[in-house]
């Protein structure tokens, strides 16, 4: 029987060695030491023995279980560890890996990417860009801009009115956010006002919101010179490196002198004809495009913001308003405005 017990042990302590799995030990374990094992019967039985033998062989099984139970803790801890080691190697995340590139959810609109190519040359210009309220006060919107109440200039851009309280509108012009800038910076400014404007009109070319950027510079010594330089600078970056910007005699309230300003035609190069002869479509043969209206601000205008440092007889400026939907029109041949709103994909998607 002590013979057996001793066979017993180094049976399972070599094979508690060879185990290649946590798996495989715990079969070992209940092959050797379960309920139906040999060497556990053997201790069940030992009341069964002669006296005399009890002790050696119950010694003998009781070492032997204990020593198959350490062994088999000990090849376990090794076996748990080396399985982690192998699964941590094989997960290893290298973090230095590019990402994975992210499925296209969309694109900006077309409005949106003239806008912010617009914002573009001017900020390369040194302005600053500030956005405002499109629910506007009658003062900012008219009154301070030169439109006293009762002038006729305010019927040019009829607007939407809240009823309830008359004096409430919403903006026809970003101009108002200009004022609000000059309230709270001294000069010199220079500030650029992207954002939705409205007015009662529609038609392919005209729409009851659309989206206007315009710019403001005021400092000692600016001139029409100037408006004229930072023109045809927004020109070339709209409208290709050999653009030209010619200026037109005009009217607005809050500009005197104010100008009209055209470019030379990005499609006939300013001929007016086509290469093989034929009127050119885009400027109808003109050789020029109209792109916006401009001027030097009126020393009125400034008078209402006198008290924040406007002094109308040191510091003199040029401010231009455009439509973007009408430059991105041109620049992308699109002929009704009101595509911009239908949000049709067949439309959108052609500027991914
Ligand atoms: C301040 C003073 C003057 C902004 C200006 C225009 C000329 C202009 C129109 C072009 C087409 C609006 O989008 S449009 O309908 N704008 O012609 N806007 S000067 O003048 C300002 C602005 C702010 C304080």
């Amino acid at each position: 029987m002590i013979s057996r017990i001793a066979e017993i042990r180094s049976e399972a302590a070599a094979a508690i060695a060879a185990a290649g799995s946590s798996e495989e030990l715990e079969g070992l374990r209940v092959r050797y030491l379960g309920r139906k094992a040999e060497l556990p019967g053997v201790l069940r039985k030992i009341s069964e023995l002669p006296p005399e033998e009890r002790g050696k062989v119950g010694g003998a099984a009781n070492r032997a279980r204990k020593e198959l139970e350490e062994l088999l803790g000990a090849r376990a801890e090794s076996l748990d560890a080396s399985e982690l080691d192998s699964k941590l190697a094989g997960d290893r995340l290298d973090v230095t890996l590019p990402g994975a590139p992210p499925h296209p959810v969309g694109h900006a609109h077309l409005v949106a990417r003239t806008q912010r190519t617009i914002e573009d040359a001017m900020v390369g210009m040194g302005y600053t860009v500030a956005e405002g309220p499109e629910i506007e006060h009658d003062y900012y919107n008219f009154t301070a801009l030169n439109h006293p109440p009762g002038h006729p200039a305010r019927q040019l851009q009829d607007t939407f009115y809240v009823q309830s309280h008359p004096e409430v509108l919403l903006r026809t012009h970003t101009s108002p956010m200009q004022v609000r800038a000059m309230e709270t910076q001294p000069p010199p400014i220079f500030v650029v006002v992207p954002g939705k404007v409205y007015r009662r009109d529609s038609d392919a070319t005209h729409s009851p919101m659309f989206h206007q950027m315009e710019a403001l510079a005021i400092a000692e010594g600016i001139t029409l010179a100037d408006l004229k330089g930072t023109l045809l600078t927004l020109a070339r970056a709209l409208f290709g490196e050999t653009r030209e910007v010619r200026l037109r005699p005009h009217y607005f309230p809050f500009t005197e002198p104010s100008v009209e300003v055209d470019v030379s035609c990005f499609q006939c190069e300013g001929t007016g004809a086509l290469p093989d002869g034929s009127r050119c479509n885009i400027c109808k043969g003109q050789g020029w495009i109209e792109i916006l209206g401009a001027g030097m601000v009126d020393p009125n205008v400034l008078g209402f913001v006198e008290q924040y440092g406007y002094d109308a007889e040191r510091v003199q400026g040029f401010a231009y308003g455009l439509g973007i939907e009408r430059v991105a029109m041109l620049r992308h041949g699109v002929p009704d405005l009101r595509r911009f709103f239908d949000n049709d994909l067949r439309m959108l998607e052609q500027f991914a």
